[in-house]
């Protein structure tokens, strides 16, 4: 019984993320869901992401987060709109939340919608919520063991950010290990190893980014 109503829970999210995919595309917006761990560096990859490209592509986020507009009021200061969704003592985001949302933004003028999700490794990679792409980021302070212990977050992604690599030299974080693991889970996936202290690695990523708009 407990598996049916996981089941129609799931399958009601995915009728409510469809109809947001479908207002993205008519409105032009390529949506990225950006997953990973609290603490990894999610805002401030944002943070950095948006001061790289302002000037080229309209772009916008979604913060989620269990309490605070802390991350929201982080990523104006850039100049971008952000909304804060707090989501209580819900572990990810959902469709319905991210519907909530959007009539916030003047969508037809925006060409990235950016959703924070929610700090955790398990449960946001279940939740559709209309992205084109998931986007999974790894740090290397968590340890090079994430990929295998948690690999549903690294099967759903498109590309996976490897931050912190500053902090490399300080761990025991095998970055060989981390991205071949990551690979055999999910050979599809593009992988950016960077630092947003130091700024390497972080034109990689944008172009991966900017390539994407491209195609849409
Ligand atoms: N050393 C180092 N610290 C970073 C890097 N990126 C983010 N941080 C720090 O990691 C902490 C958490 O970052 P934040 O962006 O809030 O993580 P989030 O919870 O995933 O959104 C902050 O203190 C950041 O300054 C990085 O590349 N290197
Ligand atoms: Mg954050």
């Amino acid at each position: 019984m407990k598996i049916k109503i996981a089941a129609e829970m799931l399958s009601a999210n995915d009728a409510i993320a469809s109809e947001n995919r479908k207002l993205f595309k008519e409105n032009g917006v390529f949506v990225i869901n950006l997953m990973s761990s609290p603490g990894a560096g999610k805002t401030t990859l944002l943070e950095k992401t948006i001061s790289r490209l302002k000037d080229r592509i309209k772009i916008a986020v979604i913060e989620g987060d269990v309490a605070t507009a802390a991350d929201a009021e982080r990523i104006e200061k850039t100049g971008a709109q952000a909304v804060q969704i707090n989501t209580g003592s819900m572990c990810h985001l959902d469709g319905g939340m991210v519907r909530n949302a959007l009539s916030e933004f003047d969508l037809e003028s925006l060409d990235l919608l950016i959703v924070e999700n929610v700090g955790n490794l398990v449960c946001p990679a279940e939740f559709d919520v209309g992205e084109d792409c998931k986007v999974m980021l790894l740090s290397t302070a968590e340890g090079d063991d994430k990929p295998l212990k948690y690999p549903l977050m690294f099967h759903e992604s498109s590309a996976l950010v490897i931050n912190k690599i500053d902090l490399i030299p300080y761990t025991n974080f095998s970055l060989e290990k981390a991205i071949r693991d990551s690979l055999s889970i999910n050979p599809r996936l593009s992988v950016f190893p960077l630092s947003c202290q130091t700024g390497e690695g972080l034109d990689s990523w944008c172009g991966w980014l900017e390539g994407r708009l491209g195609g849409r």
